[in-house]
């Protein structure tokens, strides 16, 4: 099975929210090191609104050349070609913030099961 936060993990990694490199079986997941760096007031949960904080001070962190959009250059090493695919809505080979946002948002609601607006 095929985490459907690959993406978000990915990213989060990049971000410097190191996960255990030896946890191979969950490439891809979420990893506590994820949730612990994205947990602001550290409550032990991750709201969506943490979660949305970091990953937007992340997009400036990506966007290396400050053009407002992430091209396949600055997320190479980051994403795998698919997973820039599936971010890059419109197939232009740029990621804006918006669709950056609607993907980590989408993973966020993906990875969060028990639907209370947390992950922990
Ligand atoms: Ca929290
Ligand atoms: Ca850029
Ligand atoms: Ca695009």
């Amino acid at each position: 099975m095929k985490s459907r936060f690959g993406v978000a993990a990915a990213l989060l990694s990049a971000l410097g929210a190191a996960a255990p490199v030896s946890a191979k079986t969950a490439a891809g997941a979420l990893h506590e090191a994820h949730l612990k760096a994205v947990d602001a007031d550290g409550n032990g949960a991750v709201s969506k609104s943490e979660y949305r904080t970091y990953m937007d001070a992340g997009f400036a962190k990506l966007d290396k050349n400050g053009d407002g959009v992430l091209g396949a250059d600055e997320l190479s090493g980051i994403l795998a070609v698919e997973q820039f695919a599936v971010i890059d809505v419109d197939k232009n080979g740029r990621v804006t913030r918006a669709e950056y946002t609607e993907q980590v948002l989408k993973d966020f609601d993906a990875a969060d099961r028990s639907k209370d607006g947390e992950l922990k």
